[in-house]
């Protein structure tokens, strides 16, 4: 159904950077030619949203609405969007893939050139915003904005799901678990028996465990600065952890003891350039392959001597794991209804959405993993 009417409905807007976000009555334009409405049922909070509403480097996108891990239900259509209909159950996607470009066509990238990752808080389409609030336009992140009742995504910017799948969980594979999985899988390609080491243990990088796991990984190591993380890492497959605070010596020098000269694999999952660093330095000469996925949180640049690559290591790295979402989530959410995958595991808090500020302060306090938020 194509949808003339603007929805007025709740939403949590920043009203500026590292602001506690307000529930605020917004009204949501309909979908313009190619773009859906969707009824948001579920939403985690990721780190990267946390990482870019602290973040004091644009001030000029706000009020803004965050939330990119989101599952919903389709309300209406626009113009011209024959893949969806009124009813179908959706992840939002904060890569989209416009199936037409130089990389959705390549097979070997998910880096759409059309619907990649927007920064400038506005539609792929025309570059204006689809929320206002007392006439004044609210700003988009990454082109999803999830924490709203409503919101309007591009139809390439969403993928239809498994009906059968329950929304509060599979919203998860809309970022955090299918980045890891996919760094696991797709990107390091894990090969059995292997040696893993993850730098930081959450969402993130416990999907990497889990993914190494599957994998037949014969030891993956867990780094991590909160102690409460090798608890809960061990039911992801984590074999032994490290708290680089609790060691005498550079966490890399006790990695190389450890693995007989460094780890096959290893992955950067805190948001920290430095960590990149170390993660090279602990991976094997001749194959160490370290991936990072970390959003930086501060400077992002990386410092590397470089016969760290002379010696034969590849430093790499992936957004939502590597996957062509439109192509691959459907797949991994039929895994979860298959029980190939855990899910529900990461689900450590699920609050209202009028609580979602909680979820801000749960995760920054290190005492979640994930934190659902049902609308
Ligand atoms: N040393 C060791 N561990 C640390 C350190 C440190 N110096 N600092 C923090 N940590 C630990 C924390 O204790 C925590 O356990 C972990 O690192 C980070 O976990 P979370 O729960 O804060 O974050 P996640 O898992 O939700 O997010 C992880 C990333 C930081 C990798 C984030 O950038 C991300 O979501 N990347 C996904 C990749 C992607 O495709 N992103 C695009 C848009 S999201
Ligand atoms: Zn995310």
């Amino acid at each position: 159904m194509s949808s003339t009417a603007i929805i007025t409905c709740k939403a949590a807007v920043a009203w500026g950077a590292g602001e506690a976000l307000v529930i605020e009555e917004v009204e949501v334009d309909p979908p313009k030619p190619m773009e859906i409405r969707v009824k948001v049922i579920s939403t985690a909070l990721c780190r990267s949203d946390i990482t870019q509403w602290e973040s004091k480097a644009f001030p000029h996108l706000y009020p803004r609405i965050f939330g990119h891990e989101a599952s919903g239900i389709v309300e209406s259509v626009g113009e011209g969007v024959e893949e969806f209909k009124e009813g179908d159950h959706v992840l939002t996607l904060f890569i989209g893939e416009c199936m037409k470009c130089k990389h959705c066509t390549s097979g070997k990238s998910n880096m759409c050139q059309v619907l990649g990752l927007e920064r400038t808080g506005v539609m792929h389409s025309d570059k204006t915003t689809r929320f206002s609030l007392r006439g004044k336009p609210i700003y988009h992140y990454c082109a999803v904005s999830s924490f709203s009742e409503y919101t309007v995504v591009h139809s390439g910017c969403a993928v239809k799901i498994n009906p059968a799948a329950p929304l509060e969980k599979i919203c998860l594979l809309s970022c955090g678990v299918a980045a890891g999985l996919g760094a696991a899988w797709r990107v390091a390609d894990i090969s059995k028996g292997s040696t893993v080491v993850i730098f930081g243990l959450g969402t993130v990088g416990l999907s990497v465990a889990q993914g190494a796991k599957l994998r037949g990984a014969s030891q993956i190591i867990g780094v991590d600065i909160n102690p409460e993380k090798f608890e809960k890492g061990k039911a992801f497959g984590v074999t032994k952890f490290i708290n680089p605070n609790d060691c005498n010596e550079p966490v890399q020098q006790i990695i190389k003891r450890i693995t007989d000269g460094g780890a096959d694999y290893t992955f950067e999952c805190i948001g920290d350039p430095g960590m990149i660093t170390t993660a090279l330095q602990s991976c094997c000469d001749g194959w160490g392959l370290t991936v990072t996925l970390g959003v930086p949180k501060l400077k992002p640049e990386i410092v590397a001597h470089c016969a760290l690559l002379l010696s034969g290591r590849t430093l790499t790295g992936s957004m939502l794991g590597g996957w062509k979402p439109k192509s691959d989530l459907p797949k991994l959410v039929d895994m979860y209804l298959n029980k190939e995958i855990q899910i529900d595991e990461y689900v450590t808090h699920d609050l209202p959405f009028t609580e979602i500020n909680k979820a801000f302060d749960l995760m920054r306090e290190g005492k979640s993993l994930r934190c659902v938020i049902h609308m």
